[in-house]
């Protein structure tokens, strides 16, 4: 296999990216190609885009996974109101026994979180079908969110293809003040990068002030670096890591990577950690970035603490310190949901939960839960205060919601008097990491056939599994309507809701519905009117559009409605590999003005598309103002996968 550093000439001083990267490389040379292919370790998935993952593997033909570990876990399809969720954990449960797929229980907890405390090793990869799989990046773990179409192909022994990467050294140095923690630090790195403008950059942690963070902290950084729109986020594997895994029962899995002395970085950021101030992230967008003294005193509705950026048993012990012996004020809803059944029976033991619920905190199901919108919605107008990591108009449940992002400190403190408080005035006693935590492996099934599969098993498919449709071969010529024209930062949120719309994830026809409900309802409608009239849908957008999350759905539901292409300023790095599986050609315009010249509405001539997506990429578009020039630039893989309709068409 090729080194990654020695290619690149640094093969006596590799950062940490270089040295897991350098092991994992299957194809493509980081010195000249845009792309790489990585082997894949590991993967994970969740219920939400687990089952159409699991549908693509089985169509796939492969008896049984290939990977080291495959986990499916149920964390975010948790509520039950009607049959859906209920059949598909069946479906994902009798996969997981079929294929050789590890199977975590709904009611476990949430995926990264339980992946981080059970199975993450450092220097292996893990590819997860949620955007915040580089959580385990917090144990050294090249762990990368994508497509559930991607994990499928990894599943069956496929490589995983990023863009090369540039490294960028965040060097921590000094010591978080008391109050200040893990959070208030992304949020420092977000003020400074922002959510666009990221692509193709992996951060790898970096400097003396490593050494100060615990696990779980560096966790909730690498976690809420997916706001970044970088590919990861990495840390070093050291003492810190080796004392975390030991206490989890996993000393083996253990193996120091440090980058070299000497390593190279293509750039570098220096955070002083004792000059980090509590921080929050203003609505609607996590990049939107004040102080929390600048917003002293605001009152506050509700306050939410949980997901998978803060739920471990750091973050909500720290909470109950705050509460100890107090209330929470009478204005204020408290929420918490914690990570993992780990984190429930210790905080029972050191009796933390007696704290929360004597505090008036509701106790919420250890599960995605309020983050995504599935429960616990705010009231109209209300300011909700939530450690979660994506504030997206309309992503609580209620679209006039102002929600901030905080830390656990800030929700505590703020819980007290319910307005926003520095979490620094009074703050409580670190918590110390664990000597050893608490093992129950109990709700993880068929570890024992993991990789090898139970022979016979059958498939459970309730009526909410639907097959998956397959895309057709990109025509020479389309003759289009610009659907739906949005503007600048459209989140995956806006192009395909979750909420109360999650049920449907199994369902293409149905959840194809509410494609861009917040933006435009009659999208749909007018979609499938322009197919029946022979002419494709074009989707035109601003800069960074597909923002967030991981789900395919927002490709394959808008290829299904006829969706050929997408103009935009700029495209991000998941929701782009995302359109060209499922066949959408992902153009930008190349001059950004012409996106002016546009209306939702107007007739396109693409004439020349698939010529031009077999050459250079480029394109000149009709519109109704005259002609426009459009771009893309594909890999040659990315080329075959739209001249043949997307992934599952081409296989
Ligand atoms: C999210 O936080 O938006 C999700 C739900 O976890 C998504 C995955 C999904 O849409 O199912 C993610 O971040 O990838
Ligand atoms: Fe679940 Fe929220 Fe984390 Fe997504 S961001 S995995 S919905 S906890």
């Amino acid at each position: 296999m090729r080194q990654y550093g020695i290619i690149r000439g640094m093969k006596k001083a590799q950062n940490v990216v270089e040295k897991v990267l350098s092991a994992h490389l299957v194809e493509g040379d980081p010195a000249k190609d845009p792309e790489l292919g990585i082997r894949i370790d590991q993967t994970l998935t969740q219920d939400a885009t687990g089952t159409m993952a699991y549908l693509q593997f089985e169509s796939m033909d492969v008896p049984r996974v290939k990977t080291d570990l495959s986990v499916s876990y149920v964390d975010h399809n948790t509520v039950q109101i009607g049959f859906e969720n209920a059949d598909d954990h069946d479906f994902l449960q009798s996969i997981a026994k079929k294929y050789g797929i590890v199977y975590s229980k709904c009611g476990n907890g949430i995926c990264h979180q339980l992946h981080l405390e059970r199975f993450g090793k450092p220097g292996t990869t893990l590819l997860g079908s949620d955007s915040h799989t580089p959580t385990g990046g917090g144990i050294g773990q090249i762990a990368i969110g994508a497509g559930g179409i991607d994990i499928a192909v990894a599943m069956a022994g496929g490589a995983f293809h990023i863009p090369t990467p540039k490294v960028r050294a965040i060097v921590l140095k000094g010591k978080l003040k008391k109050g200040v923690s893990a959070k208030d630090v992304i949020l420092k790195v977000l003020e400074k990068y922002g959510t666009k403008g990221n692509v193709g950059w992996i951060f790898e942690y970096t400097g003396p002030g490593v050494a100060t963070l615990d696990v779980p902290s560096r966790a909730t950084i690498t976690n809420m670096g997916a706001e970044l729109g970088v590919t990861t986020s990495v840390f070093p594997s050291d003492a810190v890591t080796k004392q975390f895994l030991a206490a989890q029962g996993r000393a083996k899995d253990f193996v120091k990577i440090v980058a070299d002395k000497g390593a190279k970085y293509d750039d570098m950021f220096v955070v002083d950690l004792a000059k980090v101030e509590p921080m929050m992230a203003a609505p609607h967008s996590p990049g939107n970035i004040v102080t929390v003294k600048s917003m002293k005193g605001t009152k506050v509705n509700q306050i939410m603490i949980g997901s998978c950026t803060n739920s471990s048993y750091r973050d909500i012990r720290t909470v109950a310190l705050y509460l100890k012996g107090k209330h929470v004020a009478d204005d204020v809803e408290v929420g918490i949901a914690c990570g993992s059944r780990q984190v429930i029976n210790m905080l029972a033991k050191d009796g933390s939960l007696a704290i929360l619920h004597s505090a008036g905190c509701r106790m919420l199901e250890n599960a995605c839960g309020f983050c995504i919108g599935a429960h616990m919605s705010p009231r109209t107008g209300a300011v909700s205060l939530r450690t979660n990591n994506r504030n997206f108009e309309g992503r609580s449940g209620t679209k006039s919601a102002q929600v901030y992002l905080v830390s656990p400190e800030t929700a505590a403190a703020s819980a007290l008097t319910g307005k926003v408080e520095l979490p620094t005035k009074k703050p409580v006693a670190a918590v110390p990491s664990p000597k050893k935590f608490p093992i129950d492996d109990s709700m993880f099934l068929y570890r024992a056939t993991a990789g090898k599969g139970v022979k016979g098993a059958e498939i459970v498919r309730g009526p909410n599994i639907a097959p998956v449709p397959k895309g057709m071969p990109l025509a020479k010529d389309l003759k289009a309507v610009a659907a739906i024209k949005v503007g600048d930062k459209i989140t995956t949120d806006h192009i395909m809701p979750a909420g109360a719309r999650l049920k449907f994830r199994s369902n293409i026809p149905e959840y194809a519905k509410f494609v861009f409900e917040p933006c435009d309802p009659k999208f749909h409608d007018k979609c499938l009117a322009n197919k029946e009239k022979g002419l494709a849908n074009v989707i035109v957008a601003g800069e960074s559009y597909g923002q967030g999350s991981s789900r395919e759905h927002a490709a394959l539901c808008p290829m299904y409605l006829g969706v050929k292409a997408v103009i935009a300023k700029s495209i991000e790095r998941i929701h782009r590999a995302n359109l060209v599986n499922f066949g959408i050609v992902p153009f930008l315009f190349e001059n950004p003005k012409d996106y002016d010249k546009l209306a939702a509405g107007d007739r396109l001539e693409l004439k020349g598309i698939r010529a031009a997506v077999e050459g250079d990429g480029v394109l000149e578009v009709k519109g109704p103002k005259g002609t426009f020039r459009v771009k893309t630039a594909l890999s040659d893989r990315e080329k075959h996968l739209l001249l043949c309709g997307g992934l599952l068409a081409s296989l």
